[in-house]
């Protein structure tokens, strides 16, 4: 099986294993997990924050950084097609008794424009606070999609003068910073908070941190314990994330470069496919040609062996990384052209 359903699906790499084994580990919700303190330091450090927290996947970041943000009835301004939002299972209705105003963007890119008409004004008793502005960079939906630090500029002063918090959901973080040649702790700069995976293009097994302020952490502590994050000896899969930040970020470049593969080879066999709009490790195909529905062409392509999402009726998401090689990718792309022909 040649698997571009999502990067979520990477391996560990053998030193993430040897490092795992060897971990020096303690009760963490004592705070006596050396690796998962090391993990939390490292992580706040490349992101230019204070303090870092460890949490079980990139929705417990998210969703622990919303509760902590905001009070019940406020309002979270995010992209209609954001994760928080369109993956999450309602978390951020269910557990923290907030609603999303929905801003629709362009492959995932609000305008600061239209962010500055969807935040509420504070007099009228009628409405609801406008507590969080929510960015996500890569976009998921949005196809990877790099933000145009400008208007993460622009969104983040426009929050700041009006005391609104600006939280990033950088799952891709690291694949926006090796796209667009800025540096993690820049894009970071104009969030309060940044919640990043290492379990995504990184290759740990489990994962993700959420990294803020000290005083901002320290709630989050709390709230990570409401949701039942906390961990014990958790410095067994700290280790692993240890790894992925200091090895695995230079090389996330090659799987920009396969996603390029893929989109060009694709649109040459037939498909709709722009090369132009692979900035990152994804690719949006659409396989209306083939005559099928996105979902019925996914399951055909699994009997064929290869695994891919669909996430419109037309489209379907192709995602590179660490466990698929450029041979690999030519040959989806073969097994792929198969489909439209028959
Ligand atoms: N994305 C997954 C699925 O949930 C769709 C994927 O396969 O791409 N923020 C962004 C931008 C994400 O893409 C994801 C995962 C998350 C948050 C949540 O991370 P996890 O899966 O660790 O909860």
């Amino acid at each position: 099986m040649i698997d571009l359903r999502s990067d979520t699906v990477t391996q560990p790499t053998q030193a993430m294993r040897d490092a795992m084994a060897t971990a020096e580990v303690g009760d963490d919700v004592y705070r006596e997990d050396p690796t998962v303190c090391r993990l939390e330091e490292l992580g706040a450090r490349m992101l230019g924050k204070e303090a870092g927290l460890f949490v079980v996947s990139g929705t417990m970041g998210n969703q622990v950084a919303i509760m902590t943000h905001a009070q019940r009835g406020d309002e979270i301004i995010t992209e209609a097609e954001s994760h928080v939002f369109y993956y999450e299972a309602g978390a951020m209705a269910a557990l923290s008794g907030v609603q999303a105003r929905q801003v629709p963007g362009r492959r995932g890119i609000m305008e600061p424009d239209d962010v500055k008409r969807a935040i509420r004004d504070t007099g009228n008793v009628h409405f609801p606070r406008t507590a969080l502005i929510a960015i996500e960079n890569t976009h998921n939906r949005g196809g990877g999609a790099v933000w145009p630090i400008e208007y993460v500029r622009e969104i983040s002063a426009m929050a700041r003068a009006r005391g609104i918090v600006v939280h990033m959901d950088g799952a891709r973080i690291f694949n926006a910073s090796v796209a667009s040649g800025i540096a993690a702790d820049v894009w970071a700069s104009y969030a309060d908070s940044v919640m990043f995976c290492l379990s995504k293009g990184l290759c740990a097994p489990v994962g993700s941190l959420l990294v803020g302020s000290v005083d901002f952490i320290e709630q989050a502590r709390r709230n990570r314990k409401r949701m039942g994050g906390g961990m014990r000896q958790a410095g067994i899969i700290a280790a692993a994330g240890i790894v992925a930040l200091e090895t695995m970020i230079d090389r996330l470049a090659e799987d920009h470069a396969n996603a390029r593969l893929l989109a060009s080879e694709l649109a040459a066999a037939g498909f709709g496919a722009d090369t132009a709009s692979v900035e990152t490790n994804m690719a949006m195909v659409d396989v209306s040609r083939s005559g099928m529905t996105a979902a019925e062409f996914k399951a055909g392509a699994r009997e064929r062996g290869v695994l891919c999402n669909d996430v419109t009726a037309t489209n379907i998401r192709l995602v590179t990384h660490h466990d698929v090689t450029a041979e690999q990718c030519h040959e989806a792309v073969g097994i792929m052209a198969s489909m439209l022909k028959s």
